[in-house]
């Protein structure tokens, strides 16, 4: 070790493991986004709450910028170390604490990945109801730190909803207990709120205590297919004014093509342009009769051309496979990513501006659609050519996310519905927030961190000194 700021931390933390093998720089530096090359520090995997304070008091002494990091399933670039940082994983706090039956919370470390925090609720006969495909690598942690949505927010709401309490570790070593699992406080300023999708700019997330419901009923899944953006809404407006919904997901056949070609079951014989699968809450004959009716009524009309409801588990979980495995099937297609909002009533229009600007834009590449169209939120996956390098392929994509981004600014939309500004989108961020607002946000991140050593350059771009 012959970086003396490194040596010194091992002197205060004989315990710490610490990693500085290129190979280990290479794997901790980088998250899903593989744009940028991995260069930090070293690597910290402290095991304990005061491992964390002792890190943080050092590398305020040292002026050393800090990277927390979870499973790095990020898209946004948000666990990117790229600039000499040191890494602070989270990976080996990763158990669960408590839970209580009482106030039914579950208080975890905040490495525990998202679906070992979903067995545990279920060990008590309860549930956490976050979910999204990344569930096996992604932590609670990071969850917490871009405020992750995923496939049951129409149901159930976002992370910022289930979380009763954090325990912080501030960029000067200081522990901070936030709201202690309280259901009432008003006591002032939020600040465990603040931290949920502060992309670990203002503290490090090192224990949560997360909410649990009742298990929702029965489900069934349907797996729709349709003739056009227009009935992809009405056929929304129609399930959801008659059944519970528990998930109501859109892809495309460019989507579909991809899942099934990287391995996925096809589940309908014909090619359609569009395809929804949704869950809904199917505990009884009525219910599952309500269904069909509801099927019957979109086919009746036009706006359902085919379709199938899953007879098993398994069906269900292919179906299921069709929409999740999306994001991994076209991964090697080193994607550039969009994931926009709106309000659910400006999906319409929105929805026909983007097919607009995007075929106007992108008649050269294949762009996949897909995403949570009953939140108002897409994911637009742009693939690159093979014969386009890198760096002229962004460039080209940032073209056209500047375009995306007024377009959202006419809606008053979101540039990051769930995925966090991170690196990708932080020239996009004033298409969102207005210039008063980002200057109050970065006055609440120097209150936090005066030294601006919390994964700096991402969420916005540094302080100019
Ligand atoms: C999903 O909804 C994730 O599957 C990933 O948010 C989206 O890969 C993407 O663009
Ligand atoms: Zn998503």
């Amino acid at each position: 070790m012959t970086d003396s700021r490194l040596a010194d931390l091992a002197t205060r933390l004989p315990a710490l493991r610490l990693l500085t093998d290129a190979a280990d720089l290479e794997h901790y530096g980088r998250d899903w986004t593989r744009r940028w090359a991995p260069a930090p520090l070293a690597i910290a995997l402290p095991a304990s709450v005061e491992e964390v304070q002792e890190v943080m008091r050092w590398a305020s002494g040292h002026g050393v910028a800090v990277v927390p990091s979870g499973g790095r399933t990020g898209l946004s670039g948000g666990a990117v170390a790229a600039n000499g940082e040191l890494v602070l994983s989270l990976e080996r706090m990763n158990r669960m604490l408590a839970f209580d039956p009482v106030d039914r919370t579950l208080t975890v470390q905040a490495g525990m990945p998202l679906q070992a925090l979903q067995d545990a609720a279920k060990a008590h006969g309860l549930v956490y109801p976050v979910d999204f495909a990344a569930r096996g690598s992604c932590t609670i942690g990071g969850n917490i730190a871009t405020n992750a949505g995923g496939i049951r927010v129409i149901r159930y709401g976002n992370t910022r909803e289930w979380i009763a309490g954090l325990t912080v570790v501030t960029a000067a070593g200081e522990r901070l207990e936030l709201n202690r699992g309280l259901i009432k406080n008003s006591s002032g300023y939020d600040l465990r709120q603040l931290m949920i999708a502060s992309e670990g700019t203002l503290g490090i997330v090192v224990e949560a205590t997360v909410r649990l419901t009742n298990p929702p009923p029965p489900a069934q899944v349907m797996l729709l297919a349709l003739p056009d953006l227009d009935a992809l809404m009405q056929v929304f407006a129609l399930f959801q004014s008659r059944l519970l919904l528990q998930a109501f997901e859109f892809f495309t056949d460019v989507a579909l093509r991809h899942v099934l070609a990287h391995g996925a079951q096809r589940a309908l014989d014909g090619d359609y342009p569009y395809y929804v699968v949704t869950e809904f809450d199917a505990a009884d004959e009525a219910a599952q009769e309500a269904a069909l009716a509801a099927f019957e009524a979109g086919v009746e009309q036009g706006w359902i051309l085919d379709g199938v409801i899953a007879q098993s588990e398994a069906q269900a979980a292919a179906l299921w496979r069709l929409r999740e495995g999306i994001t991994e099937s076209v991964a090697p297609r080193k994607p550039y990513k969009n994931d926009v909002s709106v309000r659910i009533s400006a999906v319409p229009a929105f929805l026909q501006a983007m097919q607009e600007l995007l075929g106007r834009e992108y008649p050269q590449f294949e762009v996949v659609w897909f995403g949570h169209i009953g939140d108002g939120n897409l994911h637009i996956n742009v693939l690159k050519p093979d014969d386009l390098d890198d760096a002229a392929f962004i460039a080209q994509c940032e073209q056209v996310t500047k375009r995306l981004a007024a377009t959202l600014q006419q809606f008053g939309g979101s540039i990051s519905a769930e995925h966090g500004i991170g690196l990708v989108k932080l020239p996009y961020l004033d298409s969102t927030r207005g210039a008063a607002e980002i200057a109050l946000m970065r006055g609440v991140r120097r209150a936090f961190d005066p030294q601006g050593i919390l994964n700096p350059g991402k969420l916005f771009a540094p302080e100019p000194i």
